[in-house]
């Protein structure tokens, strides 16, 4: 049987590039696969998080996923720390990973900065928390942007070498799923930087929960450069793709084309059509109409399911149990494995 597990931190205010890389495709995927979608509330204690927030922003994620469109009667929405298995197999995951992987992650690196020696145990370890989320399901596919591949891959490595080491085909070996015209959306005041949650300026990123004024706002302010818009001839020779030296040479311009392809659903070579030798000024202003017209209504429900935070955390509670249910079989089977006396 396919399964679907990802993902989604409650680091702060989600963004674009979590609804274009992660969000908007779960919802998609219930049709063909059970789905377990989850709020990493212990992948986010890995830095710092206000515990007074903590709460309200799990609450956000699980309202994303239901204003985007993920079924709770279908498909599991629930926060990790209320399933137990997550972390009993992270630590079977800590001793079966080795310090040379984890030492090649690039978000680790990122991340940390130049205070590694500063940095929490958890955030070198995070990606054994991953894997764990993902196996304690025994989950085939899993959807994510651009930046988790590594991470995926490593998720890869601890399955076969779990498989091998206690000579069994226990768990599956992960596909990852990446697809969408925005898989890895860059922020609106450098495109060389990931659009991210944890980016102090408010104007990288658009925030789900940001209304017309502040989206057509942060578009207009979005960098640019100086040339008129591209045209096709800078797609790669596929004919689908963007020519990665074209890419490379403007970047802010290909990141907002991209994001207006994903929004409207078409192709980037079609975008690249549509908007070849305009100025910039005349684009944004139509991607920012598209933005509003396709965030708002997710937006707003957003806001009137956090209104009712009673209702998300029964849903959240309720996930949980399914989830559960479906993991401890998983942990005691790794128990005997492993060997540990039961
Ligand atoms: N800029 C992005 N473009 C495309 N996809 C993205 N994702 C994140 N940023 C982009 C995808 O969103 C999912 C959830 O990510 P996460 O919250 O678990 O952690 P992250 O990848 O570390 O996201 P952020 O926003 O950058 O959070 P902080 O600042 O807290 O680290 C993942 O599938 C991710 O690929």
């Amino acid at each position: 049987m396919n399964r679907i597990f990802s993902g989604v931190q409650p680091t702060g205010d989600l963004h674009l590039g979590n609804y274009l890389g992660a969000i908007r495709n779960f919802v998609g995927l219930q049709a063909d696969f059970e789905c377990i979608y989850c709020v990493v509330d212990m992948h986010a204690i890995t830095v710092w998080q206000d515990p007074k927030q903590l709460a309200p922003h799990t609450r956000e994620v699980a309202a994303a996923f239901l204003a985007s469109g993920i079924d709770p009667a279908n498909s599991i929405i629930f926060n990790q720390s209320q399933v137990t298995a997550h972390a009993e197999l992270a630590w079977v995951f800590n001793c079966v990973a080795r310090m040379g992987w984890l030492n090649r992650m690039t978000q680790f690196k990122e991340k940390a900065g130049n205070h590694r020696e500063n940095a929490s145990v958890g955030l070198y370890v995070y990606p054994n928390l991953m894997a764990a989320d993902i196996l304690a399901y025994k989950a085939t596919h899993v959807p994510v942007g651009e930046d988790q591949k590594q991470h995926l891959e490593l998720t890869r490595d601890i399955a076969i070498k779990f498989n091998n080491d206690f000579e069994t085909d226990f768990f599956p070996v992960v596909e990852p799923l990446i697809f969408g015209e925005a898989t890895r959306v860059m922020s609106l005041r450098d495109g060389s930087k990931k659009m991210s949650k944890s980016d102090p300026s408010e104007y990288s990123r658009i925030n789900l929960t940001d209304g017309a004024d502040d989206i057509a706002g942060k578009i207009r302010k979005a960098k640019t450069d100086p040339e008129e818009l591209p045209g096709p001839d800078a797609l790669a020779e596929d004919g689908i793709h963007v020519d990665d030296e074209a890419a490379k040479a403007r970047p802010e311009a290909f990141n907002l084309l991209s994001i207006y392809a994903a929004l409207s659903g078409q192709s980037i070579a079609v975008t690249l059509d549509q908007f070849a030798g305009a100025q910039f000024s005349a684009f944004k202003g139509q991607l920012a109409d598209l933005s509003v017209e396709k965030l708002g209504p997710i937006g707003a429900e957003m806001q009137r399911l956090m209104a009712d935070p009673g209702h998300v955390d029964g849903i959240l509670h309720d996930g949980a149990e399914r989830a559960a249910a479906i993991a401890e079989p998983v942990i005691r089977d790794v128990h005997e494995i492993v060997g540990f006396l039961r």
